[in-house]
Order: structure tokens, then C-alpha cells, then sequence
């Protein structure tokens, strides 16, 4: 049973003990209810939360090689570090873990149908997320925030910058050195990321999802992710890289994602999830 109906069963039962233990003559029917909701509702709260793990695994047969973007603009401060490698695909040779997958928890009714969400978890602590500009990349490349977190996109570099946002909000706007941009009430209108891109340098482009709960991540250089005090049950795990798209599915890979149990108390680990190359 999902929690929240746990918890509305526990509320209209305790109700009802105290109807009952109010009437006089009832005080038994009430305590031994009181006892049993207790025991429910406590049930509940410390059985009903759990992590959930998993990575995203190269599923081709050849690990392909990181691009270098090609820079033909302001290349004194461009290059400063280096060439600049291309984040669209990156993929770890030793493991072949793929970085930049962006993973969400969703519940088995729709994307924008609520789910529990951890009482730690309903105030949104981190009121702000960052992306930054520092060396003609947007850093980090992929990102996710909840909907209520406001996005700051930062240039801390030397030279201008431009921002162009698509497609809700839709805006461009040139970023000089040093100032930032900030987007407020942004809304968890769609399964797919928002577009960043800075029109001076055409390489520069980033994604941003705008999510409507907090159980999300971004899989690091290893490919790995981890999701911590999810609702236990039943729900659908999305995964979408920018390469390809949809990653995760029940056989073919969708905007559905796969379906998930997650275990209370526990970590649920999910193992490898491959992501096949398109042909
Ligand atoms: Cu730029």
C-alpha cells in the first residue's frame, strides 16, 4: 500500500477511536485503535524510504573516444587549459560507464502525478543550482533541479558570454565577465531538458531538467548513480542521455522509463542499465 494511504487510513481511523472514546462507553474500541494506528503510522515512517543505485553501462561494442570540439574562437582564453573535449558522449574506458545520463524517479501514473517525498526532503534546503562558464564549457554540462530551486547561470570567465534558454522560459541574453543570470519558478512542464547554449561559442550548449520532485540524478564519471530516501513501492525509473535520448524501458527504452521496486530500509541496487548506441 503506498504510504500516503497508510497515513490517510491511520488520520480517519484515529478519528474515529476519538469519536468513539468521546461517546463514553467506548474507551476500549479507542485505545486498542490508538494502539494499532500507532504501530501503522510508525511502520511506515522507518520501513518506508530506501536508496536506489544503479549504472549506466556503454552497451556497444566499441568504447568511443571523446571528441575534441573545434575552437575558432577566442582561443587565447578558450584553450588557456588545453583543448576542450567534447561532453555530449563520454564514455569510461575501463568500465564503460557513461557519464552525463540524467535519471528520475517518477511515479507509474505520469510524470507530473505526485509521490511521497521524505519529510527531510519537503523543504527545499538548496534554494539555488549553478552552471557556470568558467573556460567555454558550460560546467556541469547536464544538470537537474526541483521545481522551487532557482538556476544561476554564471560567467566567471574573462571574456563575454551569451545564454540562450529553450524552449520554456525562451530567452537569450549576453552574460559579461563576471555577472550571472538568474531563473526563477521554473516548472516541471516536460520529461526532457531544457537547452542551454551560448551563441559566441556554438560548442557551448548544456541541458537543464526541471523536475517535480527531488529523487534524481546525474551519473558521474564512473557511469554510477545513487538516489537516497526514496519512497518504497512500486515506480518508474527514467533515464535520458543526450546522445540518444530515452535510455531505460520495459524491453524498448522510453519516456516511461523502466519499472522499479524499491525496497524499504535498503538500497535497492539496479545494476547495470545499458544504453545501446543508435544505429
Ligand atoms: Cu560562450
Amino acid at each position: 500500500m503506498q504510504l500516503w494511504c497508510i497515513r490517510a487510513l491511520a488520520l480517519a481511523a484515529f478519528a474515529l477511536s476519538l469519536m468513539f472514546a468521546g461517546c463514553g462507553g467506548g474507551k476500549d474500541i479507542g485505545s486498542s485503535a490508538s494502539v494499532m494506528i500507532l504501530t501503522a503510522a510508525s511502520a511506515a515512517e522507518s520501513e518506508g524510504w530506501g536508496t536506489i543505485k544503479g549504472q549506466v553501462v556503454w552497451a556497444g561494442d566499441k568504447v568511443p573516444e571523446r571528441a575534441q570540439l573545434k575552437v575558432d574562437k577566442d582561443q587565447n582564453a578558450c584553450l588557456k587549459n588545453g583543448p576542450l573535449l567534447d561532453d555530449k558522449l563520454v564514455v569510461n574506458p575501463k568500465n564503460k560507464g557513461v557519464r552525463w545520463a540524467a535519471v528520475y524517479l517518477m511515479s507509474a501514473d505520469g510524470f507530473k502525478k505526485a509521490i511521497p517525498i521524505h519529510p527531510s526532503l519537503q523543504d527545499i534546503k538548496k534554494k539555488v543550482v549553478e552552471v557556470d562558464q568558467p573556460c567555454c564549457l558550460f560546467e556541469p554540462h547536464i544538470l537537474a533541479l526541483r521545481e522551487g530551486q532557482t538556476l544561476v547561470v554564471k560567467n566567471s570567465a574573462a571574456i563575454p558570454h551569451n545564454v540562450k534558454v529553450d524552449p520554456e522560459p525562451s530567452l537569450n541574453q549576453i552574460l559579461p565577465p563576471g555577472t550571472q543570470l538568474k531563473l526563477e519558478d521554473l516548472k516541471a512542464r516536460r520529461q526532457t531538458p531544457l537547452s542551454i547554449a551560448c551563441n559566441i561559442h556554438g560548442w557551448m550548449t548544456g541541458k537543464v531538467f526541471v523536475l517535480p520532485n527531488p529523487y534524481f540524478a546525474v551519473t558521474d564519471a564512473d557511469g554510477n548513480f545513487e538516489i537516497r530516501d526514496a519512497p518504497a513501492g512500486d515506480f518508474r525509473l527514467v533515464v535520458w542521455h543526450e546522445e540518444i535520448g530515452w535510455v531505460a524501458g520495459d524491453g524498448k527504452p522510453s519516456k516511461n522509463g523502466k519499472k522499479i521496486t524499491i525496497k524499504a530500509g535498503d538500497t535497492t541496487d539496479l545494476g547495470k542499465i545499458p544504453m545501446k548506441p543508435t544505429e
